[in-house]
């Protein structure tokens, strides 16, 4: 297999997505499950950050800080607003969005699907409509042809594991269904839409390195336990890891632990630090997925695509930073290959059905006049690159 992803650095920066950070983003299925009544939304995400405006002076800040990439997700919706029409507008504006990260010397690490369908889509079916795997591909096609020189590194899918999950077996994501064989259906097309990106993707620019971002955890199990974390981790993670066998790289987003008994999850360990995001303090997990990813692929390299903390207390995010980092060093000390670490999040966002009161981002994003503060996690994390990573 041909290996794409050694000519790169070790990749040290961080990450936003389309829907969470640009503001008016009115085309795609997360907008109207905003504004469904019953959806469970805590506020929809109007302007967010602005940052379909506000770009520049975003990816200058992450320069500046002497990071060296910076993973941003095109929107779906906006470059294919009806079926097979797309909009050069838009194509061109990421278009200047990946040219502007290469002039502050960012590699684009550029995300073709992270949550969000054009309403079109949705509406006639989405990701259960035979079709849409091969439609995705063609829109990644259609995107690797405008920026993809531009490109360092293309993720497909951003954790397809998790609409399948909660759009379509818990119902808190568009399309809101609550229905275990229609996860089981979605999962399997998004593979089958990995499969086909990858392929659409290469075809276009053979060398450019091409894998998926999967939400993984640190599954544990308590006595009893053992069969039931097999299970679970089998639909949330095995599949899509499987999948990705021939890929260039596996991308882990990784967060934190989960307990799980003869029952299923036991809920938040009495005494561990619980962040804004409801879910324990766990940096250590890292090191568990990137292990896990590692020995289910048979040795794929692996991206840290995702990592963070939900939290008001810069000083926590400060502490995450260093533990995390850590246990990343000590898997890569145990020989997992591990080529990238992209915190989440760049800015303060949007964070789905829980709105904007979860702030993950190394810089803070004032919601009214929305300027951006440099946190000192920022630097911290910053300070922590690899010498040569940039
Ligand atoms: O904000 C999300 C992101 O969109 C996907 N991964 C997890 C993040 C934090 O919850």
């Amino acid at each position: 297999m041909s290996d794409r992803i050694s000519p790169l650095p070790f990749l040290w920066g961080a990450a936003t997505s389309a829907h969470q950070v640009e503001g008016g983003n009115v085309l795609n299925d997360w907008h109207d499950w905003e504004l469904a009544p019953g959806s469970g939304c805590a506020e929809p995400s109007g302007s967010a950050c602005d940052h379909l405006h506000r770009y520049p002076q975003d990816i200058a800040l992450l320069a500046d800080l002497g990071l060296n990439c910076y993973r941003f997700a095109v929107e779906w919706s906006r470059i294919e607003p009806e079926p097979s029409t797309y909009s050069r507008r838009w194509l061109d504006h990421y278009r200047a969005m990946a040219e502007c990260c290469r002039d502050h010397r960012l590699l684009p690490v550029i995300t073709m699907h992270h949550f969000t369908n054009p309403r079109w889509l949705a509406r006639g079916g989405g990701w259960e409509h035979r079709q849409t795997p091969e439609r995705f591909a063609r829109f990644c096609a259609v995107v690797t042809e405008r920026l993809g020189d531009l490109a360092a590194v293309a993720i497909t899918i951003n954790e397809p594991n998790m609409p399948a999950l909660l759009g379509y077996e818990e119902g808190v994501f568009p399309p809101g269904r609550r229905d275990r064989e229609a996860r089981l259906r979605v999962t399997e097309m998004f593979i089958e839409g990995h499969r086909l990106a990858v392929e659409a993707i290469r075809e276009v620019r053979p060398d450019l390195p091409v894998g998926l971002a999967l939400a993984m955890a640190e599954w544990q199990a308590l006595p009893g336990g053992e069969g039931e974390v097999e299970s679970v981790r089998r639909l949330r993670e095995d599949v899509f890891l499987e999948a990705a066998g021939g890929d260039d790289f596996v991308g882990v987003n990784t967060y934190t632990r989960h307990r799980i008994g003869p029952q299923g999850w036991v809920g938040n360990e009495a005494g561990v630090e619980v962040t804004a995001a409801g879910y324990e303090f766990w940096p250590e997990a890292i090191g568990a997925t990137l292990r896990r990813a590692w020995e289910v692929t048979g040795g794929r390299p692996l991206i840290v695509t995702e990592s963070g903390i939900a939290t008001d207390d810069d000083r926590r995010r400060v502490e995450y930073i260093d533990r995390s980092t850590a246990a990343m060093r000590g898997a890569m000390a145990d020989g997992v290959d591990v080529r990238g670490l992209i915190h989440w999040s760049a800015l303060d966002n949007f964070e789905w059905h829980h709105g904007y009161a979860q702030r993950f981002g190394l810089i803070a994003v004032d919601r009214d006049s929305q300027e951006r503060t440099v946190k000192p996690s920022a630097r911290h994390f910053a300070a922590l690159a690899p010498t040569g990573a940039r």
